[in-house]
This record gives C-alpha cells, sequence and structure tokens, in this order.
C-alpha cells in the first residue's frame, strides 16, 4: 500500500491537545503522511483559557493551496476542522475542487454540549455549504444541531441520531458520523449513516463521567487513518472510539487538568499497523 497523503486543515494550538497539536502525531502513527496546512496559530484553545491569543492564515492559505497546484502536489485525503473566517472555509472548498479524487472529510467544528466555540457563530453559514461538498463529516450533536437549524442542546439517543444523520446526508455527504451520542443506558459513542449502502451502524463504549477538550479531533483522525488503512465504516469507528475512551481512561487515572486535553501520548503504541510496520521486512 502506498503510504497515503493528508491534508490536514485545522488550526494549530500550541498549548491543549488539539487540533493539529493531535492530528499530525495520530496519522503519522497510522502510517499516513500528515501535511499540515494552518487556518490560525493560538496559544492555547478557546475551551478553558482566559486569553489565546492568535494569528489568522488566510492568505497563507491561499498563497500555499496555488504553491501546491502549482508544483502538482495532490493529496489522497483533505481532513478539514476548525475555521475562524469564510476565507478559510473557501480555501477549504478550493482545496476539494484541486483535488477531485481525494476523500473529503470535514468535521465542521463549531461547539459542544449546547454551546458554540468562541468566534464560529459568524462561520455557521460556510461550513453548512462545507459540509455539502464534503464526502464524510463528522459533527457532534451540537453541531448536528447548527447544521440542520435547529436548537443547540448537544443531546441526542440513538434514535433521534439517526434520524439527524440521515438528515445531514440529505445536505450531500455520502457519510455522516455523528459523535457524541447517548447510543444506549451507560454507553457514549457515535451513529454514522452510509447513504450509498443504505446503512446505519453504531459504536460505543462504556460511559465515563468526563469531557476533555480535542476528543473529537482525535475521534475524527483516527476514523480517517482507518479508513485510508482500508478499514470498513464500522471497524474505522470502533476503533476511533475505543482509542478516545482509553485516552480519557488514562487522563482521569492522573486527575490532569480537563483544559489540558487527553494524555494521548502514552496510549499512541496502540495505533500503529502491524501492516505497515512489517512492510519493510
Ligand atoms: O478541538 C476543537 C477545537 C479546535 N480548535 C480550537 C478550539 C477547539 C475547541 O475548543 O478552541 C481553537
Amino acid at each position: 500500500m502506498h503510504t497515503k497523503r493528508v491534508c490536514a486543515v485545522h488550526d494549530l494550538s500550541c498549548v491543549g491537545r488539539c487540533s493539529l497539536s493531535v492530528i499530525m502525531p495520530i496519522l503519522s502513527a497510522m502510517g499516513h503522511q500528515c501535511c499540515p496546512l494552518p487556518t490560525s496559530i493560538l496559544s492555547t484553545h478557546t475551551g478553558g483559557f482566559e486569553n489565546p491569543c492568535s494569528v489568522k492564515l488566510d492568505s497563507f492559505m491561499e498563497i500555499s493551496r496555488i504553491n501546491w497546484r502549482g508544483e502538482g502536489i495532490d493529496f489522497d485525503a483533505i481532513f478539514s476542522g476548525y475555521a475562524s473566517s469564510a476565507k478559510q472555509i473557501a480555501v477549504v472548498a478550493g482545496l476539494f475542487r484541486d483535488n477531485a479524487a481525494a476523500l473529503k472529510l470535514t468535521d465542521p467544528v463549531m461547539g459542544d454540549d449546547g454551546r458554540i466555540y468562541r468566534g464560529c457563530e459568524q462561520i455557521f453559514d460556510d461550513m453548512e455549504q462545507l459540509c455539502r461538498i464534503a464526502d464524510i463529516i463528522t459533527p457532534n450533536i451540537t453541531e448536528a444541531e447548527i447544521l440542520l437549524g435547529d436548537t443547540a442542546t448537544g443531546y441526542a439517543n440513538a434514535e433521534k441520531a439517526e434520524i439527524m444523520a440521515k438528515k445531514l446526508s440529505n445536505l450531500g455527504p455520502a457519510i455522516v458520523v455523528l459523535t457524541g451520542v447517548d447510543t444506549r443506558d451507560g454507553f457514549i459513542g457515535v451513529t454514522a449513516y452510509d447513504r450509498n449502502r443504505g446503512q446505519f451502524c453504531r459504536a460505543d463504549a462504556k460511559k465515563v463521567d468526563a469531557s476533555y477538550p480535542g476528543t473529537g479531533d482525535i475521534f475524527a483522525s483516527v476514523l480517517l487513518g482507518a479508513l485510508l488503512c482500508g478499514d470498513g465504516l464500522h471497524k474505522a469507528c470502533q476503533r476511533a472510539v475505543d482509542f478516545v475512551r482509553d485516552c480519557i481512561f488514562a487522563t482521569n487515572a492522573q486527575a490532569s487538568p480537563k483544559r489540558e486535553g487527553v494524555l494521548f501520548e502514552t496510549q499512541m503504541g496502540k495505533l500503529i499497523c502491524s501492516k505497515h510496520a512489517n512492510e519493510q521486512k
């Protein structure tokens, strides 16, 4: 299998274990080349730190896209997430056009637990347009509600999640993976809908009473990494759910502050794929 090249269009939050700080090591561990295109650089993420300082990279992003087009650089997958301007989302749409054959995964990062992340209100409509042209989207319940124009509650059980996932796939993406679903008593996980197969699937894990920033980014990275390794949708969802659960367990065991995110570093060995490791032999 040739090494897959992923363009990851997310912010770089220097402290707090989210976005590119977790995406790059995860995709690398899973055997893929990760080329970051930072949307912004922030001193910390916005969930739990007082005053992050940040620099938007809108012009840099567009120039990079043009540079890559001139160099004939293309990608097997485009993976987008947190964006803070319409211009940044337009660059992602440009990358989608430049890489027509790529797998296009959009995580429409806008909020969680019924609350909107700072600075994300102004990009709702542009994010919805981007979701329409993606192949896979991975919203949490709050983001799904925003995309569907519903009041943000942040809560859905499996039945409600199936209805939401199907509605979201009507916007355009063939696969919708809804995260943070109350799948069954005492469990939490994802509900996925594959429109081309007309099939739903679920993956879940025993609920732990804790939530941390960055787990959505970790989930989507492992999901994409697994799909690029050739796993089917259900297996890829379960691998991603299991990895997030393991990270949360490891973090709770050390009583680490919530805003520092999950201690994913200690769990990375679980992502290394023996298929890749044996290829040099
Ligand atoms: O993990 C989502 C995320 C990404 N980027 C930034 C964030 C957050 C969540 O708070 O603040 C900057």
